[in-house]
């Protein structure tokens, strides 16, 4: 990895819209983890009714301080945690509800000890709480979005400093029959007041978008970019999600979530189902590959701990990204990022970025970044590389982002060249490049 955009970006002019100070330190991210964990967890369904009695929440021996050390050392920058899910269940002693921890068998503070056990370890804390409440009498009437925004006051209290809160899109029925409608403008001034670096997810946004399906996967074209105006909460347009919109308005990136299982929660009959390395390696390339960060699920068991078999995958999907991604070729490079008419401060259409070794170095992947405090630019790429004394095409792209990685031919060469075909606006500001050569094709 090598990297110049400072420099040149200091006389850049930014092409709006950019990310906001929050958003840039939520792209460093990249990849943190998901907790699934409540009454789900002990009925073995997916989606509780609210009804559950709430003695059913009774992990044996809960340990987060094993969960955010198994994250760490799985290279996980973070976790967010179903702090409520759709039946209600509080992980805290909510003073709003009688559906919380302080009435279940186990009588802590489920937030109290991940955050903790984050402290100690350097991870970052998320939480999840869903709108959608299938436990509380209020909901359906207009006192529940008060009720919903004092229990995200009391968590965005309590607990230190939260990253991202996550507004899940699923919206049915309440316990009375009714819908609620939904005051987000209160929710979303609740998160500022209190949390005002926290970047805000929802199928919308504000800050972080959902990238359209559960799969893991962003597409090969991908926009930080949509215009918000169209969308509402629950209500995706899930195409346009995975794609983001070329030249839109909004600055709002997209995360990939996806779960290490089939299920979100939990299930002991799902331990022969959690993913293989490859499977998450896929992950890894349709996400943070693709200019989206990586949110994966994985859901602590009964006993209140992330499940042996989910610990070892986790700890094997990181060593195979550091034999993937592990070993840099650019540190052997001899000149780079020279531009081809050595005057240019920033990369127009028709430029290349190029680098020279003074030996043959072996590679099959790339990665690219973009200077994104500058927006994001780039429509349209090639890889070309000197084979035998000629160059010849061994890769291309659309967008590139905060990052963008492209598997190519294995490839032995002294010269590499990315050619920026088209940009908004003819500009393109790359930060970053990187060459390894992964196991495989
Ligand atoms: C969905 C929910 O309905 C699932 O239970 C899960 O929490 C997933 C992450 O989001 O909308």
């Amino acid at each position: 990895m090598i990297g110049l955009a400072i420099t040149m970006a200091m006389i850049q002019q930014p092409l709006l819209p950019v990310p906001s100070p929050r958003q840039l330190a939520w792209h460093e991210m990249e990849y943190y983890a998901f907790v699934h964990f409540g009454p789900n967890t002990f009925t073995g369904v997916e989606w509780g009714e609210g009804r559950e009695d709430p003695k059913l929440f009774n992990p044996t021996s809960l340990d987060c301080e094993q969960w955010v050390r198994t994250f760490k050392e799985a290279g996980m920058s973070g976790v967010i945690i179903t702090a409520k899910h759709h039946d209600g269940f509080c992980l805290w002693p909510s003073k709003y509800s009688n559906h919380t921890v302080a009435h279940s068998s186990y009588r802590g503070d489920v937030l109290r000890e991940l955050s903790e056990a984050c402290k100690r370890h350097g991870l970052k804390m998320g939480v999840y709480l869903s709108p959608w409440d299938r436990n509380h009498p209020t909901y359906g009437t207009p006192e529940y979005n008060l009720v919903f925004a004092g229990m995200l006051e009391e968590v965005l209290t309590q607990y230190g400093e939260i990253f991202e809160v996550w507004f899940d899109g699923a919206n049915g029925e309440g316990p009375n029959g009714k819908r609620q409608e939904y005051d987000w403008d209160l929710f979303v001034v609740t998160v500022r007041k209190h949390q005002p670096n926290a970047v805000i997810f929802s199928d919308a946004g504000p800050d972080v978008r959902w990238v359209g399906n559960e799969n893991g996967f962003a597409a090969p074209t991908n926009w930080a970019t949509i215009d918000r105006k169209r969308y509402v909460p629950g209500t995706p347009l899930y195409r346009e999600l995975t794609e983001g919109t070329e030249g839109a308005p909004d600055w709002i990136p997209a995360e990939c979530d996806v779960s290490i299982r089939p299920g979100w929660f939990y299930h002991a009959d799902q331990d022969t189902k959690v993913k293989t390395v490859r499977e998450l390696m896929d992950i890894w390339y349709g996400s943070i590959g693709q200019n989206a960060a990586l949110l994966l699920n994985v859901p602590p068991d009964r006993r209140g701990h992330i499940h042996e078999i989910d610990a070892a995958r986790l700890l094997e999907f990181r060593k195979e990204r550091d034999r993937h991604f592990g070993n840099d070729l650019m540190q052997h490079s001899v000149g780079a990022f020279e531009l081809k008419d050595g005057k240019t401060e920033t990369f127009k259409v028709g430029d290349s970025v190029t680098v020279k070794f003074d030996k043959e170095v072996t590679f099959n992947r790339i990665r690219l970044r973009e200077a994104i405090p500058f927006g994001q630019r780039v429509k349209r790429f090639e890889v070309w590389a000197d084979v035998g004394g000629s160059m010849v095409k061994i890769g291309e792209g659309t967008t590139i982002g905060y990052s963008r990685i492209l598997k190519l031919p294995r490839t032995s060469s002294s010269f590499v060249e990315v050619r920026i075909l088209d940009t908004i606006q003819g500009t393109a500001l790359i930060s970053e490049m990187s060459l390894y050569d992964a196991p495989g094709d």
